[in-house]
């Protein structure tokens, strides 16, 4: 077959000071951290809409780099010529999984009997591909924000025939997933919100989107999909308020509707920090939750209040990312590049440099945060800050085994509490950085 990044070989590692930009400075996939191959802990995923799809239009200005892969645009040649430079790009990358919504894969049609022909046809070429490279999809989606019939919401829509819209096409996205060999089928809630409470039942809207996540539970076990359903949290843009604002936010509805045992949470690092949070929290609220599932990794920018969607380059986020989910046990999911080159990067170089960027930032993380945990020093300050708790009436606390007035009794004894010991918090940072930075 004819090959489109013609000028790229399969991306090899180079160690940590090579040159050439088209290798692995630190991602070497059979290198063990832990006990674990790297590309174990780091199942890496290609999102098909950004590296396939985006190709540089934004509010301003139309596209700078040329996405058409031989084939004219918004055809089903283009929708094919899409598969095959995807899955050549991944293959030279190592990359095993990839994360699609429906329409990425297809020009959308007026009419969805015929959105679903195409779907049909192309996931049949899809197949062919995945039986001969190994690589399945990580998790599939419906866009179910793009289309105006979703302007008032998808699940939260005031149509019921626009909710039966949404509906076939998770069936149909969820046909895809199975058939792709997919770990995780995700809901982002990109219409579901609102802008004002005057024309908006919050009550009503929350309640639909509910039964519509157990209606796709229910169709995904009958067709045979073990995966695990995810909540992607994101606080705001497009709408207003979003119902799926964070982690805590989204595993109260999961918890309230019944739906936990079937979902988990597809954290991104950028709706995170448009949050007010930092990536690591939501990380953290999710693992404690037994609630961590899948990870979209990109990073944004501080100074700007949207979702930037830049491939990760941050080693300290990347590093203290890496230690929640070593921590964790690992992912059920995997880490899928939902970023974009940025506009001016708009060559096919710009593509692999890219992904080579975001997987050696997270290979340096986990490398990074592998060395944190064997130091040991991290974890021991923290279990001996709550050390009280391990004897005495701290453990009796623990045990539940006390009362309000013994506890009020043993304070009028003591009079006035030690102060307690210190948060050392600018000594934890410092160790943090030794690591980090050799000199
Ligand atoms: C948008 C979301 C989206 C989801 C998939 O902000 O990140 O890309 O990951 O619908
Ligand atoms: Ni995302
Ligand atoms: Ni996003």
């Amino acid at each position: 077959m004819k090959q489109i990044f013609k000028n790229v070989q399969k991306i090899g590692f180079g160690g940590a000071d090579c040159r050439d930009p088209m290798k692995f400075r630190f991602y070497e996939p059979d290198r063990v951290i832990l006990g674990k191959k790297m590309s174990e802990h780091l199942p890496f995923a290609m999102a098909w809409w950004h590296n396939l799809g985006a190709a540089g239009t934004d509010m301003f200005g139309r596209d700078t780099a040329d996405k058409s892969f031989g084939a004219e645009k918004g055809t089903m040649e283009h929708a094919k010529a899409k598969v095959d430079a995807g899955f050549e790009f991944m293959e030279k990358l190592g990359i095993k999984y990839f994360c699609f919504h429906d329409v990425d894969l297809v020009p959308e049609a007026d009419d969805i009997n015929e959105t679903n022909r195409r779907l049909d046809e192309i996931s049949d070429y899809i197949v062919k591909k995945i039986k001969k490279t190994g690589i399945k999809a990580l998790w599939g989606t419906a866009n179910l924000f793009s289309n105006p019939r979703y302007m008032n919401g998808a699940g939260s829509t005031n149509s019921a025939d626009v909710y039966c819209f949404a509906a076939a096409q998770i069936k149909k996205a969820l046909d895809l997933t199975v058939k792709f060999g997919g770990r995780g089928y995700v809901f982002w809630g990109g219409r579901e919100g609102y802008e004002t409470l005057l024309n908006t039942d919050v009550k009503f809207e929350e309640e639909n989107i509910a039964r519509l996540m157990k209606m796709a539970v229910d169709y995904g076990r009958s067709i045979g999909f073990t995966g695990d359903f995810y909540i992607e949290p994101k606080p705001k843009e497009p709408m207003k308020h979003q119902y799926d604002f964070d982690a805590a936010t989204s595993i109260g509805f999961l918890r309230k509707y019944g739906l936990d045992k079937d979902f988990k949470l597809n954290i991104e690092a950028n709706h995170a920090t448009l949050a007010g949070h930092t990536f690591s929290h939501e990380l953290r609220i999710s693992a404690i939750n037994g609630m961590l599932g899948s990870i979209d990794a990109n990073q944004g920018d501080l100074l700007l209040g949207w979702d930037t969607d830049e491939f990760p380059y941050d080693i300290y986020e990347t590093t203290m990312c890496m230690y929640e989910v070593i921590k964790a046990g690992g992912l059920t999911g995997g880490f899928n590049f939902d970023a974009k080159s940025r506009r001016p990067s708009n060559t096919a170089e710009d593509m692999f440099y890219s992904y080579i960027l975001g997987m050696d930032s997270f290979a340096l993380g986990l490398i990074k945060a592998a060395e944190i945990i064997e130091d040991g020093r991290v974890d021991a300050f923290v279990k001996e800050k709550y050390s009280s708790f391990e004897k005495g009436i701290g453990k009796k606390i623990v045990e539940g085994k006390t009362t309000l007035a013994e506890l009020a009794e043993r304070a009028e004894k003591l009079k006035a509490p030690k102060a307690p010991q210190s948060g050392r918090q600018e000594y934890l940072q410092s160790i943090v950085n030794s690591i980090l930075f050799k000199g």
